[in-house]
């Protein structure tokens, strides 16, 4: 069976309107979904761990009695990690141990400086005190998303992480359990869904309320983020896995195939998109594609991803395979060509830059070090891969020396009478010195 992928080319009339049509994507949150998400909110916030344990054995198919029987503790986390066969426990904590090495490099620190009159100014850093992470259950029960999700924020001085993660039917992922084990998690109960971002956005008598909810999940735990945000800070609303790979012909055709399945086997909504100026490469891609597909166990999903969603770009040349990176601004960038580093200058948005023909964007997702939750849908033009300042908020610091108190005051007193603020004039008028 061949592949219907679309083939494009710059050049060619209507590019503009394909490109367009190529990345138009959005994440339908339809009225339904809305109302279920409320009403569950709304349920949550009046009736606490109730409410969780009945969402929790509706949806999961269990039947929990007490919040007691959803909570996995420290004991059991470290179980699981010391019951993983060697070969997995030594590379979820050589994976640990550079993502936690990255991100030491991203911690800001606080800093302070002295104007001529005396007056100290400034901005100290701290970590927030307690953080949610939402693990999703099932197929997509990531462990590396637990290492990416948690490290920053252990990092970060964090005191209390929280995950929750789904067991539908029961089902334990063993390997999920030993990644909270290595990422330091606090506490960890198996709920999901709307009611695992209620419970932790509101509190309930046994899940402790957080400051900030982190994590991907399905349509309803994203509707359910969105709705809880302001009464606590939120991540980002992930889309569909992305990469664009830049080829200037010289790769090995088969590795390139194989890095765009990488992305497309995450689901059939993820989009995996090829440019070069090389079209005898663009075929012999092509050529891999349809070669290597029936090998792959994911099959199904990788040719629903690749013929919805795919694309196949002949671009005029190097500069032209920039412009369009840049306009897709894609999570994640495959720069295989002879000098990454001299384009990767030129980059002016993506979630992530893997440079040069060894640099598999496979490995970014599990242990090359930086984080791997990465803006997504062209959301890389305003935003930065998940990380410790994700973790850390700033106070700004004053201390007004008595002339620095006295010289300010008359330009505060100046723009509050402009204001009409008459006590904020006063209280900096009375610090002046006459
Ligand atoms: N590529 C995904 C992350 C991931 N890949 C997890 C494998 N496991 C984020 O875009
Ligand atoms: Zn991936």
């Amino acid at each position: 069976m061949t592949l219907d992928m679309r083939i494009l080319d710059t050049q060619n009339a209507g590019f503009e309107t394909e490109l367009d049509n190529l990345l138009a994507w959005e994440a339908v949150s339809d009225n339904q979904v809305q109302h279920t998400v409320l009403d569950i909110l709304h349920h949550v916030k009046t009736q606490g761990d109730a409410a969780v344990i009945e969402y929790t054995n509706k949806f999961d198919r269990l039947t929990a009695k007490a919040m007691t029987e959803l909570e996995i503790g420290q004991e059991q986390l470290q179980a699981a990690l010391d019951g993983l066969p060697d070969d997995q426990r030594v590379a979820l904590q050589e994976a640990a141990a550079r993502v936690r090495r990255y991100h030491e490099k991203q911690k800001q620190d606080s800093w302070k400086y002295t104007e001529d009159d005396g007056t100290m100014l400034g901005q100290q850093v701290r970590p927030m005190d307690r953080v949610g992470i939402y693990v999703p259950g099932g197929k997509a029960a990531y462990p590396s998303s637990v290492l990416m999700n948690a490290l920053p924020a252990h990092v970060a001085g964090v005191d209390e992480i929280i995950m929750v993660v789904p067991t539908p039917d029961g089902e334990v992922n063993q390997l999920v359990l030993a990644a909270a084990a290595v990422a330091g998690v606090t506490r960890c109960f198996t709920i999901g869904g709307a009611q695992a971002v209620a419970a932790l956005a509101y509190g309930t008598e046994t899940i402790p309320k957080v400051d900030k909810i982190v994590g991907p999940g399905n349509i309803f735990v994203a509707t359910a983020k969105r709705f809880v945000f302001g009464e606590v800070g939120i991540d980002m609303i992930a889309g569909p896995s992305e990469i664009l790979v830049v080829c200037d012909g010289k790769t090995d055709p088969d590795w390139i195939a194989m890095d765009l399945f990488s992305q497309a086997e995450h689901d059939e909504d993820a989009q995996s998109i090829l440019l070069s100026w090389d079209q005898d490469y663009i075929d012999a891609v092509k050529a891999s594609i349809e070669k290597l597909l029936p090998t792959m166990e994911r099959a199904d999903i990788i040719r629903a991803s690749l013929s919805e969603r795919g694309a196949l770009i002949k671009v005029k040349d190097q500069a032209d395979a920039v412009k369009i990176a840049n306009r897709i601004a894609p999570e994640h960038l495959e720069l295989s060509v002879e000098d990454p580093e001299a384009m990767a200058q030129e980059i002016r948005h993506a979630g992530a830059i893997f440079m040069g023909r060894y640099t598999a964007e496979a490995l970014g997702d599990y242990c090359a070090g930086p984080n791997h939750v990465l803006p997504t849908s062209g959301t890389a033009r305003f935003s930065s891969p998940l990380g410790v300042y994700d973790f850390q908020k700033r106070s700004s610091l004053i201390m007004c020396s008595a002339d620095g108190a006295s010289e300010l005051g008359k330009v505060a007193s100046v723009l509050a009478r402009g204001e009409y603020l008459t006590a904020h004039a006063r209280s900096a008028e009375y610090r002046i010195k006459d």
